[in-house]
């Protein structure tokens, strides 16, 4: 059993392997020092800490992650909260980075016996119309070579080899560009609200979360094309505080920025999850935009499924939880993807953006549909108890 990926989905299916008996390999692309240090995400669903604690794969979270239930909305017409934890079905986010969890599903993968290849990219997974699977890697030394499996559970992100092996006219890729592009940074500085902190100013979106008591997340809207460097820390901090009103709300914590990272807003979705023997989970299957934090969630969702599904057919000869395994997570994703792209709609002005660099600036002209559009949503969030239920369930649902 090949599983190319170290990610949260890989380890995730590994250790779960590992657990019933069931030999496998890893085989990622970049370093071990790399993946225990990649900053991504850090607002864990209930249902991952569930699967996590099913798995007894949680400990590290429970030790030091936070549990977290508020959120604030910054806007032209003041600020109001949400406690999303007390609303919908009640229940919180833990706030825990993903390199954390992603060193600790490591090293319990190690401790069952797991065997792991670092720097070893998959280049192709071929035969896999058939019983016996094969990828071929570039092995640590530059010199290829190839593995042979029941299956492979293509774990290696959206740009990985599993899904460049897809035979052509196999599978339909549904592909959307939100016409926004953030910052996102992460700052040697602790939080500066204790809430998860969403501001919609004319100047465009910034977003605040909470990572660790000494490291915070902020997201600028940034203009398409425009290099992470192109600012100077000063001026990002001064843009920062200008968008979460801080002369109005308290000033934000400063301190050096820690990474910048583009990430044009877009999601890419493929349908159906599995080809033949090759079975595809987290990014690789599905790349959600960061705006309603699902992508390391249904990562997690999707390596259970995966992980139950191949145990069933490789330990008790019982296809059928790998046949249903698509369409299953495919519920969740599109459900997912619907509450992503309403996030997004209500944080930008997503009509105005579309204009594109170089197009006269908009605030002076008249407002677009997508403006009272959004300023509805906001106010209906704020002022409607049904509207704050749905809200919470699907914030911290998948
Ligand atoms: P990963 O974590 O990208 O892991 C894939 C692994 O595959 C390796 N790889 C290869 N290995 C072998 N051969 C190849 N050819 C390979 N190509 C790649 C890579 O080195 C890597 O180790 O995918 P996975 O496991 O599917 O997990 C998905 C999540 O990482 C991702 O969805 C989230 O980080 C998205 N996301 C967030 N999700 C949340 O649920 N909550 C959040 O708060 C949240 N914040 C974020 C985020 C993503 C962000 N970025 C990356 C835009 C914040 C940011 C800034």
């Amino acid at each position: 059993m090949i599983i190319l990926g170290a990610g949260p989905a890989g380890l995730v299916v590994g250790n779960l392997l590992r657990a019933a008996g069931i030999d496998c390999v890893i085989l990622e692309r970049a370093t071990r020092a790399q993946i225990q240090t990649r900053a991504r995400a850090g607002f864990l669903a209930p249902h991952t800490v569930r699967v996590l604690d099913r798995h007894g794969l949680a400990d590290g979270l429970h030790r030091t992650g936070t549990e977290h239930t508020t959120c604030e909305f910054r806007t032209e017409s003041g600020r109001f909260r949400l406690d999303y934890g007390h609303l919908g079905k009640g229940e919180p986010h833990t706030v825990y980075p993903q390199q954390q969890l992603v060193t600790d599903l490591l090293a319990r993968y190690l401790e069952a016996g797991g065997r792991i290849h670092f720097a070893t990219p998959a280049l192709a997974v071929l035969d896999t119309d058939g019983p016996r699977p094969s990828v071929t890697v570039q092995g640590p030394d530059g010199r290829p070579d190839r593995w042979q499996g029941t299956y492979v559970a293509g774990c290696d992100g959206r740009h990985g080899a599993a899904r460049r092996s897809l035979p052509h006219g196999t599978v339909r890729r549904y592909h959307h560009d939100h016409g926004i592009t953030w910052l996102g940074l992460l700052a040697a500085a602790p939080p500066s609200l204790d809430a998860i902190g969403y501001a919609v100013h004319p100047e465009g979106f910034a977003g605040h979360m909470a990572r660790t008591p000494e490291v915070t997340r902020y997201y600028l809207q940034w203009a398409r094309g425009t290099p992470a460097e192109a600012w100077s820390d000063d001026r990002i901090w001064t843009e920062l505080s200008l968008r979460m009103r801080a002369a109005a709300y308290g000033p934000l914590h400063h301190g050096p920025l820690l990474q910048r990272t583009v990430i044009d807003l877009e999601s890419d979705i493929l349908e159906p999850l599995r080809h033949g023997t090759l079975l595809l989970a987290g990014d690789a299957a599905s790349l959600l935009a960061p705006a309603a934090a699902k992508g390391a969630n249904l990562a997690v969702l999707e390596a259970e499924l995966l992980g139950r599904g191949l145990i069933d057919a490789i330990v008790h000869g019982r296809p059928d939880g790998l046949d249903a395994y698509s369409a299953r997570c495919l519920s969740h994703i599109w459900r997912a993807q619907r509450f992503s792209q309403w996030m997004i709609h209500l944080l930008h002005d997503v009509s105005e953006v579309r204009d594109g660099p170089g197009a006269p600036a908009p605030y002076g002209g008249p407002l677009r549909q997508d403006t009272g559009s959004r300023r509805a949503c906001l106010t209906t969030l704020r002022t409607s108890r049904a509207e704050q239920d749905w809200f919470a369930e699907n914030y911290v649902g998948i």
